[in-house]
């Protein structure tokens, strides 16, 4: 009885076998005996990408159909992660795979492994979207990614002599397996020129937006399958390419390489992404970036309506448009442009629609990364946008004066032009305005967003104010990588937990269950052994997995304040040569991260770290004690690895500056102890997991501002301990610089002279906070249940508790499941 099944979409081992020889051969032109890993990589997707086709056709079916309440999430950045892997969890297909993949003699795991990552984001603000798009798809609810296809994405990061040194990222090199380009379905978007004014046959009164240049934008859309459900949503990228009409035009006027130069100015657009994290740099090509998206994304929804029959007075009925940070705003006069001047509403009508439609999500309170853009340079590109843009700050500023009459200093501080010197555009300020919701990413930074940075904007506009607490994907974060913990938490509690983290609450009963926590500890240390084997083939450096895993991974950045670790390892060496003898708890200190090219002071942070490992992991008093690490290009397919075979999880960002994080979500889910301070989610982690289950030292934010404001003289502190004196002085004298005093002066001088992020002031309570988790490792029964309550009570990180009250409070939209039929 032998079961024939369509190759297209069969799922037993023989039909899976034999469509991935199939796709082989007629996709990428390959027999075994000569295939490369990529060749059975691609095989291996194409024939999952099959098995995902029918429900994201009949999820793409359903919506057109039924036209539900869509969110529109807009975002510059969206870091994925590897595809496979989570396609196959998504779709219950990874053991069968392996199963056939084995019966090929390949491994699964070797074909994960070789999938190049699209890398299209920095870190958390990407990240966060990628889980969010996850969420969404699990949810059921109608949705669609907006973004930029860049063709290199964030750098890849090598270390050269303990220098970081980027690498173009060439993740398209092999193809993408995953995309499906729909140049049916390009596109115009406008640059440059002129205004001109006219009036038409009724009398009425337009302006017409004369371009300098027109660039196509074509849409790359990737399937993106919810969890164990039908609903398959779309990741619609956009590529920046040349209009044909360059090329004839050239032709006629004989000048080819004219023509070229044209044409890869175009494609220029989406070439490749600004690798800056958390700081803005004002260049003209990232605006246009950010225009070409929104304008391509929004033209996209207007014409889905259309073709959906609906009236565009509707468009706020039918688009929830999320601005993920300030980079899509643009949006705002984008869909006022498109509203007024291609489909003739009026201002007040499509004001209307336009403060339906946006809601804004702020990710940073650093003055840094607030972004504006100079009147200069953004009129240029964008005449008509910067005539639109006065009009809406005239009426605003008309609203602010009727509210807050005779203040002078609230219309100046409020405006969105600044005219304090040159004059800019600022970008939160037309969020803030062409928004109905504002919403901060952590309860503090929600909060201190009310209190500062949009002060003004919360007394104008209350009731637009929220938080939306950030949280992560258990799919990919913990099925995903941990498969090891997955299993033992589901043969405890059952399945559930995986789309219900609150369920995880149930292995409180197994708290005292000695051999559940020792089938936990297992798992814990086969982790811990797996990162440790990479760690021996590829830097060739042989780790304990009985010592403490400390783990800090995340950017470079002075505020995250690696450095701050970076002192605690010197004071734990000094320790140690000061008394060879000293009983301490072995520990590994694992660091991953990438510095943003132009950052110098974060680009020396990571030549102190190699520095010191370097002399650390050399000298004999410290082996079997201590051991420094720092892991090279740091990704999500490597973050996979790390997060679960964490025992601490460094969150030490001085207190009010980190808006979220989500990397220490992801740890404490994988059973990680946070040592942390009170900032971002990190107190909302503590409060869930209780305070004697984590580890807590620092100022708090209130205490930063209140030390500033006293006169903050970071020498005390230096003069007054001598711990931190050796460990400073230690860097000074040349130490861990081959006796160059010089090396890291800059990052010395900057602690000692300013220390804007406060290291000084909080090394003595994480020094002993330190020693404490020291201590407590000791008890490792202890620690053990530690570890477990983390796991437990972390259900409120999930990014389907975040999805949700996106959609109750902000968005109001409703699941529409999806049918396949049979
Ligand atoms: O909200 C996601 C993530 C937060 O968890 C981090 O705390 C925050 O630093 C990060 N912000 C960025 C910078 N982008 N901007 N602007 O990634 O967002």
């Amino acid at each position: 009885n032998i079961q024939i099944e369509d190759d297209r979409t069969g799922i037993n081992v023989e039909t899976l076998k034999r469509a991935f020889l199939d796709n082989l051969f007629y996709i990428q032109a390959k027999f075994p005996k000569i295939s490369t890993k990529n060749d059975y990589y691609m095989a291996l997707a194409y024939t999952v990408r099959d098995r995902l086709l029918n429900r994201w056709l009949q999820t793409t079916q359903t919506y057109l159909e039924k036209a539900p309440r869509t969110v529109a999430y807009l975002s510059a950045e969206f870091l994925m992660g590897p595809h496979l892997g989570n396609n196959l969890m998504n779709l219950g297909l990874y053991n069968v795979v392996k199963q056939a993949m084995e019966e090929f003699g390949l491994g699964l795991t070797d074909l994960l492994e070789q999938e190049e990552e699209p890398g299209l984001g920095n870190g958390g603000l990407g990240r966060l979207a990628a889980c969010y798009i996850d969420s969404l798809a699990t949810l059921e609810i109608p949705a669609i990614g907006y973004g930029i296809r860049y063709e290199y994405g964030i750098f890849d990061q090598e270390i050269k002599n303990g220098w970081q040194v980027e690498i173009t990222d060439k993740w398209l090199r092999y193809g993408n397996p995953w995309e499906v380009p729909r140049p049916e379905a390009e596109l115009e978007v406008k640059f440059g020129g002129h205004t001109e004014n006219y009036t038409d046959e009724h009398g009425r009164y337009h302006v017409q937006w004369i371009p300098f240049k027109v660039v196509k934008g074509v849409p790359y859309d990737t399937p993106i399958l919810g969890f164990q459900t039908n609903n398959a949503n779309t990741l619609r990228l956009w590529k920046a390419e040349a209009p044909e009409s360059f090329d004839f035009e050239a032709f006629n006027k004989g000048d080819y390489f004219g023509s070229v130069q044209e044409k890869s100015e175009c494609e220029n657009i989406t070439k490749v992404l600004y690798p800056n994290d958390d700081s803005y740099q004002g260049k003209q090509l990232r605006l246009e970036q950010q225009f070409f998206f929104v304008s391509c994304s929004l033209q996209d929804m207007i014409r889905m309506m259309k073709a959906q029959n609906l009236t565009l007075e509707r468009f706020h009925e039918h688009f929830a448009i999320q601005l993920n940070d300030t980079h899509p705003t643009i949006a705002v006069a984008e869909l006022m442009r498109l509203l007024l001047d291609e489909h003739q509403f009026d201002w007040d009508k499509a004001w209307n629609i336009t403060t339906k439609t946006f809601a804004y999500t702020n990710h940073t309170l650093l003055p840094e990364a607030l972004e504006r853009w100079s009147i200069n340079m953004f009129g240029s590109s964008f005449p008509r946008h910067l005539q639109i843009i006065y009009e809406i700050n005239l009426r605003f500023l008309d609203e602010v004066r009727i509210k807050f009459p005779d203040d002078g200093n609230r219309l100046r501080r409020m405006s969105i032009i600044d005219e304090s010197g040159e004059r800019y555009i600022r970008m939160a300020h037309l969020a803030c305005v062409g928004s109905f919701a504002i919403n901060g990413v952590a309860e503090l930074h929600s909060e201190l967003l009310k209190k500062t940075t949009l002060h003004d904007f919360y007394e104008m506009y209350p009731e637009k104010f929220t938080n939306v607490t950030n949280g992560v994907t258990p799919r990919r974060f913990m099925v995903l990588s941990n498969p090891r913990l997955a299993n033992l938490i589901t043969k405890k509690i059952g399945d559930s937990w995986v789309t219900n983290l609150d369920e995880l609450r149930k292995l409180e009963t197994f708290l005292y269950d000695s051999d559940f926590c020792k089938e936990f500890h297992q798992v814990k240390q086969d982790v811990k052994q797996d990162l440790a084997n990479y760690i021996r083939t590829n830097y060739n450096i042989t780790i304990d997995p009985n010592s403490l895993f400390d783990i800090q991974a995340k950017r470079i950045h002075e505020y995250k304040r690696q450095h701050l670790n970076a002192l605690y390892i010197i004071t734990l060496y000094n320790r140690i040569k000061a008394n060879p003898n000293l009983d301490v708890t072995p520990r590994t200190f694992l660091f991953g991260g990438k510095a943003a090219p132009g950052y110098y002071m974060a680009k020396l942070i990571i030549k102190l770290i190699n520095s010191i490992a370097d002399v650390v992991n050399h000298d004999p008093d410290m082996r079997d004690r201590l051991k420094v690490i720092f892991l090279k290009d740091y990704n999500v397919k490597f973050a996979q690895r790390v997060y679960p075979a964490a025992d601490l999880s460094e969150q030490i960002s001085t207190a009010g500056k980190e808006a979220s994080g989500t990397g220490n979500m992801k740890f404490s889910m994988n059973g990680a102890l946070t040592i942390g301070t009170l900032d971002g989610a990190n107190i909302e982690i503590r409060e869930v997991v209780g305070e004697e289950n984590f580890f807590l030292f620092g100022l708090t934010a209130e205490e930063v501002l209140q030390k500033k404001a006293a006169g903050y003289n970071p020498w005390d502190y230096y003069n007054s301990n001598p711990e931190l004196k050796l460990a400073i002085d230690r860097i000074s004298s040349g130490f861990f610089s081959h006796g160059d005093p010089n090396l890291f002066k800059p990052l010395l001088d900057s602690l000692l002279y300013r220390d804007q992020y406060l290291l000084l002031a909080d090394y003595q309570s994480y020094i002993e906070c330190q020693d404490r988790v020291s201590q407590a490792y000791r008890d490792r029964e202890q620690w053990i249940r530690m570890s477990i309550l983390n796991v437990a009570r972390i259900g409120k990180f999930s990014s389907d508790r975040s999805i949700r009250d996106y959609v109750q409070n902000i968005w109001k939209v409703s699941a529409l499941k999806v049918e396949v039929p049979e």
